[in-house]
């Protein structure tokens, strides 16, 4: 056989694209109970206690800070989830979701 064509294939489809994964961002206010919000984290994102109080305290010292990564419907949903969950408390508690880059 002298006829094998060794020659990289020209690549005509475009890689794959996996969907962005989205971040859960917890936002820090004035009013909201500290322990309020370590009971929401630990409801709405499965996390046990010392988790959710490093979570909180990171939020409440910096401004925000990152609960979790989901593909982009769960982030959402569990973004407006927890900050329902507030809302029907009375208070001003945020989440907020981002695309990763
Ligand atoms: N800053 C709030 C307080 O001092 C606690 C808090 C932390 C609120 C994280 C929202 C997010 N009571």
């Amino acid at each position: 056989m002298s006829d094998t064509d060794l020659r990289p294939r020209t690549r005509t489809d475009r890689k794959t694209q996996r969907p962005r994964l989205h971040k859960v961002i917890l936002v820090n206010d004035d009013y909201t109970p500290r322990e309020f919000v370590v009971v929401v984290l630990k409801a709405e994102f499965r996390m046990n206690e010392s988790q959710a109080y490093r979570v909180m305290l990171t939020a409440h010292q910096r401004g925000v800070c990152v609960v979790a990564v989901f593909a982009r419907d769960i982030a959402e949903t569990k973004a407006t989830r927890a900050t329902e969950m507030a809302r029907s408390q009375g208070y001003p508690l945020l989440f907020t979701t981002e695309p990763e880059e």
